[in-house]
């Protein structure tokens, strides 16, 4: 029962417009429906998760913040091309995870358009950056994709602790949407991991981040991987501020990292590795040639990696720069600061 309106609002000629047509109330959303309306805004898989899934509770206060009243995840995968993601190329490997990215955010802005004109209250936080920074470095993302992805069956966290596809393998990213309405069907856990502990991305990593047994320093890759995002951005900045004029800083940051630095500002961050996801032979769609010939794999998709010459950015006295010492002496390994709390 609509309110009984003060005379001048209730005369508005939006109100009497809005009052002359019939009223929709959204209800249940259809699974099928919903699907449907996902892959064709261009998600290459999709599924679904209630926010009282308990393997997700740790998301609830995060995402009732986001959007007040959220009772379902809508979990979104985009494929990613495999061969750009495991090129020694950084720019070729940037732009493939970058475009992704944006087709993946493309896809759910498209969905939440059309679930809010059909009346329901719909938020898609961005897949991935730009993230919360004013939390930063604490929890600065709005939800965590993957175990929302893993809760509705999507995929399984692999050794490398990112989620493998049973199809798609890892070469995916994810996204999530919050909608204020239950979902006729929820999905399921996989009941088996697509994930094949052959270890080549505990191989790839060129800091040792990932353990044999799963653990991951999230820290070494951060400091490596993320050299040009957030903390190393700072202490990119702190190098400058430390250098007594402009020799010093060039005989501190070569060239390169300059320009380096230069175009993370000015397209989008520079990733240093992601070894982890190009060299997993994991998913119906990518074994094939690791089946056939796992040697041949090897000297295809890891070994390029591993020979290339790169820098390698590693905190003092770091497990990341013992590894990378040990295991890559023909890389250069630069020991920096995190850029994080203080130095
Ligand atoms: C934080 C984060 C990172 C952190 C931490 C990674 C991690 N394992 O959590 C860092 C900076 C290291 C990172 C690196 C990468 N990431 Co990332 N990252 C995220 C983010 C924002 C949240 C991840 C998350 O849910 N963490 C919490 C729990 C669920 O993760 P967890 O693995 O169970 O637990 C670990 C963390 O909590 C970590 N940890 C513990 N304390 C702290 C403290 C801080 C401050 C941080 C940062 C981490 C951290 O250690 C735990 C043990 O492994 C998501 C985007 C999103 N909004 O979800 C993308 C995401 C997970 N990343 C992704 C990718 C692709 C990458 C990289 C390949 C980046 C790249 N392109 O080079 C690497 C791969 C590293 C790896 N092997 O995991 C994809 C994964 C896709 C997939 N197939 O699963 C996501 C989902 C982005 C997306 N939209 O697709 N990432
Ligand atoms: S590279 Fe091998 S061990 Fe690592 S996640 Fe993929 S299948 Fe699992």
């Amino acid at each position: 029962m609509a309110d009984k309106l003060p005379a001048r609002l209730a005369e508005h000629p939006t109100v009497r417009k809005v009052r002359a047509r019939a009223s929709r109330k959204p209800g249940v959303l259809d699974a099928d429906w919903l699907r449907e309306i996902c892959l064709a805004a261009g998600a290459d898989d999709v599924a679904f998760a209630s926010v009282d899934n308990p393997a997700l509770a740790s998301e609830v206060e995060h995402v009732q913040a986001a959007l007040p009243g959220t009772k379902s995840y809508i979990s979104l995968v985009v494929k990613m091309n495999r061969d750009n993601v495991r090129s020694t190329a950084r720019s070729v490997a940037n732009q493939e995870f970058h475009r992704s990215g944006e087709v993946l955010n493309e896809a759910a802005h498209r969905i939440v358009r059309q679930l809010q004109d059909a009346g329901y209250r719909v938020l898609n936080p961005s897949a991935t950056f730009p993230m919360e920074m004013d939390r930063f470095p604490g929890r600065i993302w709005v939800v965590a994709h993957k175990p929302v992805a893993v809760a509705s069956g999507l995929g399984v966290m692999g050794i490398h602790r990112n989620v493998i596809h049973p199809k798609f393998g890892n070469f995916i990213l994810l996204g999530t949407i919050l909608v204020d309405a239950p979902v006729s069907s929820y999905g399921e856990p996989l009941d088996y991991s697509p994930c094949l502990e052959c270890k080549l991305c505990v191989a790839a990593c060129p800091v040792g981040a990932i353990g044999k047994n799963g653990e991951f320093d999230w820290q070494a890759c951060s400091v490596h991987n993320y050299r040009e995002f957030m903390g190393g951005f700072t202490d990119w900045v702190q190098t400058i501020a430390d250098s007594a004029d402009g020799d010093d800083f060039r005989s501190r940051v070569s060239d390169s990292e300059n320009a380096s630095m230069w175009q993370s500002l000015s397209f989008k961050p520079n990733y240093k590795a992601a070894y982890c996801l190009a060299v997993c032979p994991a998913g119906e769609d990518v074994i094939e040639p690791y089946l056939d010939d796992r040697k041949g794999f090897m000297d295809l998709v890891l070994k390029p990696l591993q020979d290339k010459k790169e820098t390698l950015y590693v905190l003092p006295n770091s497990a990341a720069k013992a590894h990378a010492e040990r295991r890559y002496p023909h890389k250069r390994v630069k020991v920096v600061d995190s850029g994080v709390g203080g130095r």
